[in-house]
């Protein structure tokens, strides 16, 4: 048989490229048999620096198992850019077990939900099951995972948590459940990227596609964070600038937890109903919504309810991980990956108003005659919403829909309110169904998407549109 074509690239072995592991000595990594040089990739890397270097000098495959943005044509196109040579014909294929699949122990899902990736787990409730009910059933929650859920032994997990002056409190999941009072919070959960395929549809953006469906309602069981604080040693005040740090048992290849911060005042305040929960909605915690312990910030963006609770540290900088520092920050409509500057914009905590027609859906051929149209509408930092107004015109006649459920205590409205209009809708119309909702400081949503566009597709709040058309 006639030989191969012989590659016009140089022969490296593994050996070789791991002598390029740092900027000075040029980064290379290798994919399948291919070795690229990403030297000048390196501060460009949508993911970070740091996370790009845990591969240098060697496979990227056991990072990009775990990390499956990657797994998109772009990204290869991307890679091939930076190809300075192939792997000796005598080198050993990669390991096949390096490439073990990292989410294995993942727990089974509910096919009802709207999968918007699988690896990390990242899926939504169906719209048109959203308002429903008040409460989100558990098995149809949605479902935010940066990374495989970790596989945690309630028996012998223990919740540490930094005191002051080096003490340390280690508490295991029956004594967070005796020594401090069970308290219950009805809260909404919202991903600070809820909405954002309305603001990809403007430009694009980097994220998940989600839908309206990144919010969910639950009863949620548990000890108060300031409890635990006041037990471990902290006092109700604390001068100058401090924030409770959490990690998650979930970690990256380099062993980075998940993490995130909240300042120091909302996590002692008994207002503001801050629970390390191990249960929702009656049944214990779910494992992926953080079994058997996680954070629930009311009112505030739900990367901050950090699932999977590991360790609380009170310190005076705010959590230093990827997901506080480099991520979940809201920037101007002008500012683009080349120009972002993470550390000029503070990180998200409470969220905008917000609300959303969950029936009916876009593009549905509705009947004539009595059309009803439901929602949600809620707002941050337990501001209560106080109407929602309603347009079948596109915005140019409004009426003002009916909220259901109970108006809870102020400043601590941390429930989403469900809300419905009835309206006379003519045989043939072309319906253009707009909602927005008001909150308790006459916060409204903005208009239209273009002046709020940012690079990450966060804070999507705009006026929901929902075009449909009534059948003759
Ligand atoms: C030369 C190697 C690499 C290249 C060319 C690369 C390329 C990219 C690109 C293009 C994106 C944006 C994808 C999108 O949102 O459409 C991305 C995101 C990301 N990458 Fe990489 N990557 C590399 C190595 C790594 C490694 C080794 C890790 C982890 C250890 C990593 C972790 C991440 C993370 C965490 C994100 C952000 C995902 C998100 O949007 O939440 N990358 N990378
Ligand atoms: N440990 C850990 N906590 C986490 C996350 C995570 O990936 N790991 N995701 C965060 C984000 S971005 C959101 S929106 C909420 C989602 O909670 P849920 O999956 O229970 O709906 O969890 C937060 N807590
Ligand atoms: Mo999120």
């Amino acid at each position: 048989a006639p030989a191969p074509p012989s590659s016009r690239y140089p022969r490296y072995t593994r050996e070789e490229v791991g002598r390029h592991r740092s900027p000075q000595d040029r980064v290379w990594v290798t994919h399948g048999t291919d070795v690229f040089d990403v030297t000048d990739f390196v501060e460009l890397h949508p993911g970070g620096a740091e996370k790009l270097l845990l591969a240098a000098g060697g496979a990227l495959e056991p990072f990009w198992a775990l990390y499956a943005v990657h797994n998109q044509p772009h990204v290869l196109e991307l890679l091939r850019e930076f190809k300075v040579g192939e792997l000796s014909p005598d080198e050993a294929p990669p390991d096949p077990s390096a490439a073990q699949d990292p989410f294995a122990g993942d727990p089974p899902r509910h096919p009802g939900l709207r999968i918007s990736s699988r690896k990390p787990f990242n899926a939504e409730t169906p719209a048109e099951l959203l308002t429903e009910r008040f409460l989100t059933p558990n098995e149809l929650f949605f479902t935010r995972n940066h990374l495989p859920v970790p596989a945690v032994d309630p028996g012998s997990y223990r919740l540490r948590v930094e005191g002051p002056e080096g003490r340390v409190l280690s508490l295991s999941l029956s004594e967070l459940r005796s020594r401090f009072p069970k308290h219950e919070v009805t809260a909404t959960l919202q991903c600070a990227g809820n909405r954002r395929s309305e603001m990809s549809r403007v430009r694009p953006v980097k994220g998940l596609a989600w839908d309206i469906g990144a919010i969910g309602t639950a009863r949620w069981g548990g000890a108060r964070l300031r409890d635990v604080l006041l037990h471990a040693g902290f006092g109700e005040e604390r001068d100058g600038e401090w924030h409770v740090c959490f990690e998650g048992l979930d970690a990256d290849p380099g062993g980075a937890p998940y993490g995130a911060s909240i300042p120091y005042g909302r996590a002692v305040s008994a207002g503001a109903d801050v629970l390390l929960a191990y249960e929702m909605n009656g049944e214990e915690l779910p494992r992926d919504h953080g079994f058997p312990v996680r954070v629930v910030v009311p009112g505030v963006v739900g990367a901050r309810s950090v699932k999977w609770l590991g360790r609380v540290a009170v310190s005076a900088a705010e959590s230093p991980s990827h997901w506080q520092q480099n991520d979940y920050k809201g920037f101007s409509p002008c500012v683009d990956w080349d120009s972002v500057d993470y550390s000029s914009a503070p990180a998200i905590q409470e969220l905008p108003v917000q609300s959303a027609i969950t029936h009916p859906r876009p593009g549905a051929a509705v009947p004539p005659g009595e059309l009803t149209v439901k929602g949600y509408a809620w707002s941050g930092g337990g501001r209560d919403v106080v109407r929602v107004d309603v347009s079948l015109d596109g915005g140019r006649t409004w009426s003002v829909a009916s909220l259901a459920g109970e108006r809870a205590a102020p400043g601590r409205a941390w429930a989403w309110r469900l809300w419905e209009l009835r309206a006379p809708v003519p045989a043939g119309a072309q319906l253009e169904i707009v909602c927005k909702a008001v909150d308790r400081s006459y916060n409204v949503q903005p208009d239209t998407v273009g002046p709020i566009w940012n690079l990450r597709g966060v804070l999507s709040n705009a006026w929901h549109r929902v075009p449909v058309t009534v059948t003759r």
